[in-house]
């Protein structure tokens, strides 16, 4: 047998999400010929995922005492292959990973016994990942083989492996494999010291005759010890060029953290023994200098910027004692700065005392540095709000409020605002964060003596963001605020959810890897949160794991003026506006598409809706108001258009746009369960829903049969439903009724009396 492939999978109870795409990617190997060791603490979970899988595998139980170096060396000890592949549960190869490692060991006639897989990270889910990485790779033989069937050779009907290259060249493009040579010394500084096994295959004899096994106590880095033996008797490792292990960071270090994400007060203790008992198997003095400079750059960059080095000093103790070891031992000569050496030379003698004296000193330096430098405005904001702002008494009757990241003046912190200020214009003072005063230029509110702007990030910003008793807004709080115990955030949120959130979305496609738990640490801050609806409520409880029964179901602020607005009010804002009287008006509101941006927060929107044919055959009767999700920076360019449509996508307040229009087109934007409470029609232009539904985010609701109005796939569709209004809206009058109790029916207008009522009072 070719290959062993070594997976330790020690259950915890919330770590299985993954093993099912561990599995299954080895069931989809083009090449067969391998076994899998799954060596498990007696997984129940693991076993009824296995069962019925066709994969020649055995699963080995490990007692609870064992570590993770026994698991590892029960597969070792029991393996059948030639070649051993260590791999993590919660990692999946490329479908061709076997064959490749197939042809590059077959290719290496210079008695290479290590090899590897390049590695690629990802936090997409398998499919997502393997749909962007598609290509195959066969070289050499096999490329001829099919060549020259295409060429006309017969194919026999027992070649399985020539069957599988059909396969694949069909579904995939095809490229040759190449793979390169990589020094254990370079490998180490190239992977920027990241030393863990999986991804390794290694030929069991080897193994044996170098009597390597893993012998590391270590819970948490026992691979580097193994590694740094390994290297000790290889000079070559050879790697693929190309990535075909991947390595699964996981999105959700709340729910299912990784080792690498669980927190461990004792990790950089544990690094440090690691890397000590490392140096012990290692003759090469090249490589004993990467681990020293690897564990003095842990202990400069990391251990004194930790928790320990300002809690504890027994625990940096521990550190330095394991330093000082590793100082000692011999290895090829680096340098290291001035500064740094002060600190290095105490710990080599062995004075603890004085390194930290002088670690002290240098990280106060540096940063006095970071705080001075011109530059660093918002670093010095950030200090000063911890360590000063924080300590100021709390204005009591100081409300804060923004709207989208101080982009608006609207939604439902507008909505309290106005509230507020009507029925108690003398009790509160009121801050708006907004980026562009002119938006509120003609806002008679603005006027009122209590009523203050300051602009999201200034020095007011954080002062005011620290201070007011009460801060309403309707996303998310900076992740630096550090808030105190009596200051009061409440949060509204902006919208009832179509598009899974947060902890219900699979892949987090724009955002960075730590947003699930970003945004658990923040939302965990708020005091109180709205929705507009049951629905909405357990979508939150759910999506954003928010305690349950805590929300405020009480309808949307916001919503009120659309249920208490005059006709009056309608005609002012059309002239608003600048809209025909005579005519009537669509308003058109998409949403923003995850994986369409420029960078990050910057997202593309290309229009779809052919604004040509829409004039032919609607100008007479219709204009057209496009409004752009507050997330979109591409500038519509409506040149040619003037007196038809207009961009009202800066405009300040959508609920305006709603009340002056007299039909909604969309898409997945939740800006319809809104405007449902006008009662009028809603067309759904979704033209890209497969991609949306399947790549993005997937949706909580049945859009097929749900919706209160018809999904549209192309423009004719949509011109077709335009012409056709009239028997749309029948079609459509149940579904609309439906829709309209589910998610309309708490808004009565007095949402906002109910929150304020609550909240303020
Ligand atoms: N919005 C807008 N103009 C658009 C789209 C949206 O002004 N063209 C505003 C609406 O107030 C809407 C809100 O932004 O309710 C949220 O927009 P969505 O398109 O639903 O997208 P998103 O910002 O991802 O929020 O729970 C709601 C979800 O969080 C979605």
């Amino acid at each position: 047998m070719d290959f062993s492939i070594i997976i330790p999978f020690k259950d915890k109870g919330n770590n299985e999400r993954f093993l099912e795409n561990c599995i299954e990617s080895l069931n989809n190997q083009t090449y067969q010929d391998f076994e899998v060791l799954f060596l498990h603490n007696k997984s129940e979970r693991l076993q009824t995922l296995t069962r019925h899988t066709q994969l020649n595998m055995r699963t080995l139980e490990m007692a609870e005492t064992d570590q993770l170096k026994d698991y590892r060396n029960l597969g070792l000890e029991e393996a059948k292959g030639e070649f051993l592949i260590f791999m993590d549960a919660d990692d999946y190869l490329h479908p061709n990973a076997l064959i490749y490692a197939k042809q590059m060991i077959e290719a290496s006639k210079d008695h290479t016994d290590v090899f590897k897989f390049a590695i690629t990270k990802t936090n997409l889910d398998k499919t997502s990942t393997l749909k962007k990485n598609k290509r195959v790779f066969f070289d050499g033989e096999a490329f001829s083989k099919l060549e020259a069937v295409m060429n006309g050779a017969s194919i026999s009907v027992d070649d399985v492996q020539l069957k599988q290259i059909i396969n694949g060249f069909f579904e995939n493009q095809m490229i040759s494999h190449k793979s390169e040579h990589v020094k254990p010394v370079n490998y180490l500084s190239r992977l920027n010291y990241q030393f863990r096994v999986h991804s390794f295959i290694i030929k069991k004899s080897f193994l044996i005759d170098n009597q390597l096994k893993f012998k590391s106590e270590n819970t948490l880095y026992s691979d580097i010890p193994f590694l740094i033996e390994l290297y000790n008797h290889t000079s070559n490792i050879k790697q693929t060029t190309t990535k075909l292990y991947y390595k699964y960071i996981h999105n959700d270090s709340i729910n299912y953290p990784s080792l690498t994400q669980e927190e461990h007060d004792d990790r950089l203790l544990k690094r440090v023994q690691a890397i000590n008992e490392a140096l012990a198997f290692c003759e090469n003095l090249k490589i004993a200098r990467q681990l020293k400079i690897t564990a003095i750059n842990d202990y400069l960059y990391k251990v004194v910027k930790s928790p320990i080095f300002t809690e504890s000093y027994t625990e940096v103790s521990k550190i330095y004692r394991e330093l000082h070891t590793i100082l000692n031992i011999k290895s090829a000569n680096f340098k290291l700065s001035k500064r740094h050496s002060y600190e290095m030379n105490a710990i080599e003698k062995g004075k603890f005392k004085t390194a930290f004296m002088f670690s002290k000193s240098r990280v106060l330096g540096y940063k006095a540095y970071q705080f001075s430098k011109p530059k660093n405005q918002r670093f010095r904001q950030k200090k000063i709000q911890k360590n000063v702002f924080t300590r100021l008494p709390i204005q009591e009757n100081t409300v804060l409020y923004e709207s989208f990241l101080g982009k608006n003046y609207s939604d439902s912190p507008k909505a309290i605002f106005k509230y507020l200020l009507e029925n108690e214009p003398n009790k509160w003072k009121h801050i708006w964060v907004l980026n562009n005063q002119d938006i509120v230029k003609n806002e008679h509110e603005f006027k009122h003596k209590n009523v203050r702007i300051i602009k999201r990030f200034s020095w007011k910003y954080f002062y005011y963001v620290t201070l007011s008793k009460y801060f309403v807004l309707n996303m998310r709080q900076p992740k630096w605020l550090h808030k105190k115990e009596e200051q009061v955030i409440l949060s509204t949120w902006h919208g009832t959810p179509l598009k899974r959130l947060v902890f219900d979305m699979e892949n987090v496609t724009s955002a960075n890897k730590n947003y699930k738990k970003d945004f658990y640490n923040q939302s965990r801050k708020w005091d109180y949160l709205i929705a507009a609806n049951q629905y909405s409520q357990e979508i939150f409880e759910s999506a954003f794991m928010y305690p349950k029964n805590q929300i405020l179901t009480y309808g949307y602020p916001r919503n009120d003026i659309l249920t208490n607005h005059t006709v009056q009010y309608k005609n002012e804002v059309k002239e608003k506006l600048n809209l025909p009287k005579s005519k009537k008006v669509i308003l058109y509101a998409p949403t923003w598409r995850d994986d369409e941006f420029h960078s990050a927060g910057k997202y593309k929107f290309k229009l779809q809706l052919d604004l040509q044919r829409m004039r032919e055959e609607f100008g007479n009767d219709y204009v057209i108001v496009l409004r752009m999700h507050y997330f979109i920076s591409d500038n519509m360019d409506l040149t040619g258009f003037e007196g038809f449509a207009y961009d009202y996508s800066k405009y300040n307040d959508i609920n305006d746009l709603y009340i002056a229009s007299d039909l909604l087109i969309t898409d997945y934007s939740s800006v319809f369960f809104d405007y449902a409470n006008l009662r009028k029609p809603i067309l759904f232009f979704t033209y890209d829903i497969e991609k949306y539904q399947s790549m993005l985010r997937g949706f909580y609701i049945d859009v097929y049969n749900e919706l209160p109005g018809p999904l549209l796939l192309s423009n004719d569709a949509l011109f077709n439903a335009l012409n056709n209004i009239e028997s749309v809206n029948d079609d459509y009058k149940q579904k609309y009724e439906n829709f309209y109790r589910t998610y309309c029916n708490l808004e009565d207008g007095n949402a906002t009396k109910r929150v304020v009522n609550e909240v303020f009072n």
